[in-house]
């Protein structure tokens, strides 16, 4: 199985990819406005690649559940000085997390090769023509609504096969507009959408969606669902995402979102250690 982004081809099986969360956000509810400076944000990007990010992802609008919109030339003032500054490291794999397509676009041009749409559940084709036109990576995310109103009462009658049946919904109505099967990771969407005990059900199925046959992303990383399981406040939910991490890896996830990358990186290489 290949995953190719423009430029990158990454093979499976492989060691899982470690993607690390860059938030130029100032209203993120984890980064809270210190990384509003592109310095800042670059200089962060930089720190998790050396602690061993595959895959940068950078962020301009929060999507946590009720968060207000943000207009383009915000996000891409945002976005883009700190894809730049990144481009000029042609190593690096830069991922624009954006909903937007003219926020897809201007990144791509600026250096980016991977759209990671959370809004894959859109109806507009936009987006995908963008991703046809560079080749781009895409990270084809299951959302039920949108951030503003997906957590209002999340229903499903079996959450896993109905992410599954999306999938391949998707996987064909994106071949139809020329996005190839190759330029595309799947993501269950951890906390989009989902109750506590659907984020859970989909964690413990992730093994079932190897019969997609895609490069599966999760992203759990200090999500809100932690809180509602432990009680564990934002600022202590390291262990339960790593534990987290490990599983989806374990269970053959081959991408992991996250803002702990050192302490990821060296869990999820112990754990696949252990499973050889
Ligand atoms: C995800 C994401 C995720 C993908 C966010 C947060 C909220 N993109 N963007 N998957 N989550 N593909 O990081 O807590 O789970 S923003």
């Amino acid at each position: 199985m290949h995953w190719i982004a423009r430029e990158h081809q990454f093979n499976f099986p492989r060691p899982t990819i470690v993607m690390g969360i860059v938030n130029t956000t100032p209203d993120s509810f984890t980064d809270g406005g210190r990384f509003l400076n592109a310095d800042a944000a670059g200089a962060h990007a930089l720190r998790l690649a050396s602690e061993g990010a595959e895959i940068l992802d950078i962020g301009g609008e929060s999507t946590r559940p009720g968060s207000a919109e943000v207009s383009e030339q915000e996000e891409l003032d945002r976005v883009i000085p700190v894809i730049e500054r990144l481009a000029k490291r042609p190593e690096l794999v830069l991922s624009i997390d954006t909903q937007k397509p003219s926020v897809a676009r201007e990144a791509l041009a600026a250096g980016a090769s991977i759209v990671n749409d959370i809004a894959a559940n859109r109806s507009d084709a936009e987006m995908w023509q963008v991703v046809a036109e560079t080749g781009a990576g895409y990270v084809c995310m299951h959302m039920q609504g949108t951030p503003q109103t997906m957590q209002a009462n999340p229903e499903y009658e079996n959450v896993t096969s109905e992410v599954c049946d999306f999938f391949r919904e998707r996987l064909a109505l994106l071949s139809s507009h020329g996005v190839t099967t190759d330029q595309v990771a799947l993501d269950p969407g951890i906390g989009f959408g989902k109750g506590l005990e659907h984020n859970i059900k989909l964690l413990r199925d992730l093994n079932k969606f190897s019969l997609v046959e895609r490069p599966m992303l999760v992203g759990a990383s200090r999500k809100s669902f932690i809180e509602r399981l432990l009680g564990a406040p934002i600022d202590e939910r390291l262990p339960a995402s790593l534990a987290c991490a490990t599983w989806a890896a374990i269970q053959g996830s081959q991408i992991i979102r996250v803002h702990d990358v050192a302490e990821t990186v060296q869990a999820v290489r112990m754990a696949e250690a252990l499973a050889q």
